[in-house]
């Protein structure tokens, strides 16, 4: 049975085709910088929006159209979802998917048939996965829409509902383990706070802390592989969110000592709201080794809320291809479109406009950016910039073998520093254009 019985594989037809239904871009085999395109973008579909999402939203009731899908919650519901969600992968060509543990199974009375729904989904997607050969890039759990997480999973003031968040997560490694999941994201969900009069902050953190040093535990116990990610945002649900960026990510990893097992998956509307720009928080996790992988959407700057828009803004792709290009890639991480169609495009086919904008706007970003970095049109000019500390003074301040006295010396023969050089700002956005 055919869900999408309109559209065929989604072929590669370059940027002359007028085919809203191909490829302009994104040719997942052509070789740049090195790397065919595929092995470069690893992208991935997210289960949530792309089969769950309603259009719901504060002011209005569901408005997509999804002729697959009952309406109810369902195994059957949920085990046909799985034949949508393949078909719609397959035609797409997309190599990866990402879920959370709720967005595939439906919860039962209790926890034991809970699981029991999400084995039988689980065997489904896994027969899927081999049939395809599309791959799980990042399993993870759903630790907030339930009303037990009213106040938090990990960080609840409940030790009950901690041990239940705990049960919840060492199933979903097992599935994600049992799917052959490639990385296991945490991402905040209601960890975070609302008021400081009713929150030890501290012992929340300890909590969520403890909570993931289990977590890195049983997934060694099991010989779960896969790598860690944790995924920075700064509110939303909560006022407060303890994984507000990539900064507090990484001074929370490295201060509870899980810097060998944890790494960050950035959000592009999570930079936005974190009042970061994408590359600045790519760069940031990038320089300290902690990018392992990329929520690649966009927000609406007018909008003050997680809008998880596609990104079709090729200066936003191109500026995270930098990056990457630069880190030498993502994997075992990759560009999961944590993106939801608007409200208004309900039809089932926008879902594919949607992701071949998203990955044509990718695929841009990434020739664009190898070209710039094979012009070594921003490098070389770093570089010249930095030069002061390639030698002399510069390059012992550096070594670490001067100190405040040997600087004070040194000023006080030469009297003044050498002259400042201009930054070039603009120059380089043109030059920048010239490419995009
Ligand atoms: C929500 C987050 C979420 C994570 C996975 O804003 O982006 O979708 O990616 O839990
Ligand atoms: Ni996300
Ligand atoms: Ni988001």
């Amino acid at each position: 049975m055919a869900y999408f019985p309109d559209v065929s594989k989604i072929e590669y037809e370059g940027p002359d085709s007028k085919n809203p239904l191909a490829f302009k871009h994104y040719n997942p085999d052509e070789v740049v910088d090195g790397k065919t395109m595929k092995e470069h973008l690893r992208f991935s579909v997210c289960y949530w929006h792309t089969f769950r999402g309603t259009g719901v939203d504060p002011f209005g009731a569901p408005t997509m159209i999804r002729p697959w899908d009952d309406g109810t919650d369902s195994l059957d519901n949920a085990l046909r979802r799985v034949d949508v969600a393949f078909e719609f992968m397959e035609k797409l060509g997309v190599e990866f998917y990402c879920f959370h543990d709720r967005d595939v199974a439906p919860e039962g009375p209790t926890l034991a048939e809970t699981n029991a729904n999400l084995d039988k989904v689980v065997a489904h997607m896994k027969q899927w996965q081999q049939q395809t050969g599309i791959k799980l890039l990042w399993g993870t759990a759903n630790l907030f829409s339930h009303p037990r997480y009213v106040h938090g999973a990990a960080t609840s003031p409940n030790a009950d509902v901690f041990a239940y968040a705990a049960a919840q997560v060492k199933k979903a490694i097992e599935i994600t383990q049992e799917l052959g999941g490639q990385n296991y994201v945490f991402w905040g969900g209601r960890e975070g706070y609302h008021n400081l009069y009713n929150t030890d902050m501290k012992r929340e953190l300890d909590h969520l802390a403890r909570f993931m040093h289990m977590a890195v535990e049983f997934a060694k116990s099991i010989g779960f592989t896969g790598q860690f990610l944790f995924e920075p945002k700064p509110k939303e649900p909560t006022k407060h969110q303890y994984d507000f960026d990539a900064a507090a990510c990484i001074n929370f990893i490295r201060t509870y000592g899980l810097e060998d097992y944890i790494k960050l998956n950035i959000e592009t509307n999570h930079a936005t709201l974190a009042g970061h720009t994408m590359m600045h928080e790519l760069t940031y996790a990038s320089i300290q080794g902690f990018l392992g992988s990329i929520d690649a959407n966009t927000g609406d700057l007018l909008l003050g809320w997680d809008t998880d828009q596609f990104p079709t803004d090729v200066y936003l792709t191109t500026q995270c291809m930098l990056v990457i290009l630069n880190q030498g890639g993502l994997a075992p991480g990759g560009v999961n479109f944590d993106a939801k169609v608007r409200r208004e495009s309900f039809e089932p086919i926008d879902l594919f406009y949607a992701h071949i904008g998203g990955m044509d706007a990718f695929a841009r970003g990434l020739k664009i950016a190898a070209q710039i970095r094979k012009d070594g049109v921003l490098t070389d000019f770093i570089k010249k910039r930095y030069r002061s500390f390639d030698e002399g003074i510069g390059k012992k301040i550096e070594e670490g073998t001067v100190t405040f006295a040997d600087l004070e010396k040194y000023m006080l023969e030469k009297g003044n520093p050498d002259p400042n050089e201009s930054g070039r700002q603009e120059l380089l956005e043109n030059i920048i254009n010239e490419y995009i």
